[in-house]
């Protein structure tokens, strides 16, 4: 049964058939090419543009008149006014962009029969095998993390049964020098002036240099020889192919890194180490990484299907391991494209082909790059979380001078979108690049892995981060005008819907938290109790969530919302997920919650359905997270959301959000651990949200908060076992049904429940 792997029975004809390995900095999508086969290449900093501040000095100016219109009921007017004044220069930000495209080309080979191609999540190995003329070819492709480089072997069980010709392209209108020599396949380049397109910005003067080096060994005799810029292998036994890239970039604002140097380093390294040797290391470094979770639902024949024709009939129900197989390639996705020390994934992960990418192939941050990180911790890749992390620390220093630019405020702040130049300044267009949560919500991901690892360290450090941008809030928050108690934010909007206006309801939720969240920490650390208490009058004069007309949980200070509105943004019920701020300690807004995701549809971009996933799992109702699951795993056609044939996730165009998205609603849907008791406990929800479709199942080695491990069996929908495993001393509420038991585990034990104590009977 395959619910580990994606086979198909045809090479891939377009991008979006392609398989991706990648190793958090560099990525390859393989395309399987019989005659010829193409690795299209990225590296995770080769970036249009770069170090540039992006800030108008002078925005300050206009933010009274943009409140004032925005308040006086002329958002129109204050929309027009920031778009003039107070946009980023230049108004759109840098694009992540290809890096080159290896072809292997495979002369005369006779025609070929058994043809399939196969990338196994197990081992993060692709695989192509087929048959010619009675001889079995086989390539292998992984992208290795100790390594720093995407590996190949072509082989056949022929003596000197390989012939290839090997070179090196790039859709970059720059262009790459290629050089071949023995051995040595390589390139240099370096990224130039831009002009602005779609919606990535223009960029003047030199940017990134890059190069890329393919190392060559012919094993078992064979010859190789230069034919122009390309390299010739013959009748070797097997070729060895190992691929490494690098940039210039340093950081945000430095750019000189030495290319030449740093291709040296990696490729001494890996040197005379060979396939065999460099697969072991790789699988002894990737194995214990997606081995940590596991997860089986009930299947039948369909299940040993190739992926595309288990796509196109997933809907007619039978093959529920397709969607265990969408989990297990979202943990697989975020282990190969966002590892410690590499770039946030972006947009398209780390996977992209276009020099104008859709969105800049970037980092849009009123959404996107938090659910791309939402699967980090409950599936035990907490590791994964770091460069986000490390993508907020860099952000601040731009993002206190977008403060002060902007507001004139104290702390930092980022709007809707940001680039490898940390731009925290607001881009695009005022309607929806006027957004200055940003920062808010990104810091609540900090708290988040603390809440899952009770590192202290960790919090300790990024404490700062976290009190900046409190800071910011703290001035930028205005009292109503309206005669009611409340602090307000304006300008803002809630997400990409509605135009301008003040205190939406996600700003108000994502700030309740924030401010939460930095009280606590700031006690365990010492806070100054001035700065403790100004928090806490502060966080009591947000307005709070309110239940509209309709029944609705208001996405607007004012009750407007329309019934009809289907817009693919659900921001008000931020609250119900990713925070736990609304949940069923708040029955009313729990149901207004749920009224408000009836009205906006299923219907939506990927991302969007993806988010509908968590949030009716944490609504509690299992069948309509499955209807949605079912609406995102149906074959991409007609301009709709659903997956490609390589099961990436269609907004569409591909965006990887909703592929990360919806793995984290695959475990919201089993296992749910946000809410506490009045005691403090973490209360651990098993099964809160089943669909009928999953009566049986297994889940093993899912992370919840308060720090430990669940395993979790069930048979005709209920919990038949369960384990849990404490890595700290911690006071857990294990709600199965209506059966609730407290128990109090220390650091180390394991708590086993069976069927029996599961039920309460
Ligand atoms: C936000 C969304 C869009 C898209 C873009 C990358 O702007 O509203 O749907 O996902 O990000």
């Amino acid at each position: 049964m395959e619910t580990m792997s994606l086979h198909y029975a045809a090479a891939a004809s377009c991008w979006e058939e392609a398989l991706p390995v990648g190793n958090g900095h560099l990525g390859a999508m393989i395309f399987g090419g019989i005659g010829q086969e193409r690795l299209q290449l990225n590296e995770d900093t080769l970036w249009t543009g770069g170090p540039h501040d992006y800030n108008r000095p002078d925005a300050h100016r206009h933010l009274a008149e943009a409140r004032r219109l925005i308040l006086g009921g002329q958002p129109g007017e204050a929309e027009a006014l920031l778009q003039q004044e107070m946009m980023a220069d230049p108004n759109f930000i840098q694009a992540y962009q290809p890096l080159a495209d290896l072809w292997i080309d495979f002369p005369d080979l006779p025609p070929c029969a058994e043809y399939r191609r196969k990338l196994d999540l197990d081992t993060a190995v692709h695989t192509v095998t087929f048959r010619a003329d009675g001889v079995t070819h086989t390539r292998e492709c992984f992208a290795s993390f100790p390594a720093r480089a995407i590996v190949v072997r072509l082989t056949t069980d022929a003596p000197a049964g390989v012939n290839c010709d090997l070179s090196f392209s790039t859709p970059l209108p720059e262009g790459i020098e290629v050089s071949a020599a023995p051995g040595r396949l390589s390139f240099r380049g370096q990224l130039g002036s831009r002009a602005s397109e779609g919606l990535s910005g223009s960029w003047d003067g030199p940017g990134l240099k890059f190069g890329g080096v393919l190392d060559v060994r012919a094993v078992g005799g064979g010859t190789m020889e230069c034919v122009g810029d390309r390299l010739r292998v013959h009748a070797a036994d097997a070729v060895e192919l190992v691929f490494m890239a690098a940039t210039s970039f340093v950081s945000a604002d430095d750019i000189s890194g030495d290319v030449e140097a740093r291709l040296e380093t990696f490729s001494a390294r890996n040197r005379g180490v060979g396939f065999d040797r460099m697969l072991a290391e790789h699988l002894a470094e990737y194995q214990p990484l997606i081995r940590r979770v596991t997860l089986e639902l009930p299947s039948d024949a369909a299940a040993d299907l190739p992926t595309d024709e288990r796509i196109a009939r997933f809907r007619e129900g039978g093959d529920e391991a397709l969607a265990a197989l969408l989990f297990h390639y979202g943990r697989y996705l975020l282990i190969a494209a966002s590892r410690p020390g590499s770039q946030p994934a972006t947009l398209q992960g780390i996977w992209n082909q276009d020099i104008v990418p859709a969105w800049g192939s970037k980092y849009t941050i009123n959404i996107n790059i938090q659910m791309n990180y939402w699967p980090a911790e409950t599936c035990n890749l907490p590791e994964l979380h770091e460069p986000l992390f490390r993508l907020i620390e860099e952000m601040v220093p731009k993002g206190r001078a977008t403060a002060h630019a902007y507001y004139r405020a104290g702390g930092w702040v980022a709007h809707h979108n940001t680039d490898l130049w940390r731009n925290c300044a607001p881009v695009d267009f005022a309607g929806c690049g006027f957004w200055p949560m940003s920062a808010a919500w990104l810091c609540t991901h900090v708290w988040e892995h603390y809440a899952f690892s009770g590192d202290e360290r960790f919090l300790r450090r990024l404490y700062p981060v976290m009190r900046g941008a409190c800071e910011f809030l703290l001035d930028f928050l205005i009292p109503s005008p309206a005669g009611d108690p409340f602090l307000i934010t304006c300008p803002s909007h809630s997400p990409e819907h509605g135009g301008l206006t003040a205190a939406a309801t996600m700003d108000n939720q994502i700030m309740r938290d924030l401010l939460d969240q930095t009280m606590t920490a700031g006690r365990l650390f010492g806070e100054s109790p001035a700065f403790l208490s100004r928090l806490k009058e502060v966080c009591d004069c947000l307005p709070p969530n309110r239940i509209g007309r309709l029944g609705q949980l208001q996405e607007w200070l004012a009750d407007i919302d329309d019934p009809e509105d289907k817009h693919r943004h659900v921001s008000h019920l931020w609250g119900v997920f990713p925070s736990a701020q609304i949940s069923r300690s708040t029955p009313d807004l729990l149901k207004a919650a749920a009224k408000s995701l009836d009205l906006r549809g299923d219907e939506a971009t990927g991302w969007s359905i993806a988010w509908k996933v968590n949030l009716w799992a944490r609504l509690g109702d299992g069948d309509r997270a499955h209807k949605l699951l079912m609406l995102l795993l149906t074959p991409q056609r007609d301009g709709a959301a659903g997956v490609y044939p390589n099961l990436f996730d269609a907004h569409p165009p591909f965006q990887i959000d909703g592929n990360f998205g919806v793995t984290a609603g695959i475990v919201e849907m089993l296992v749910q651990s946000h809410e506490q008791d009045e005691s403090g406990a973490v209360v651990v929800r098993l099964l809160p949200a089943l669909p009928a479709t999953w009566p049986r199942g297994c889940l093993r080695g899912i992370r919840v908060r308060g720090g430990a491990e669940v395993d979790l069996r069930w048979q005709d929908g209920r919990a038949t076992q369960m384990c849990l495993r404490a890595q700290r001393d911690q006071v857990f509420r294990v709600c199965h049904g209506d059966c609730t038991r407290t128990h109090a585990l220390k650091a180390g034990d394991t708590l086993m429940l069976d069927g029996y104590e599961l039920l309460g009977e």
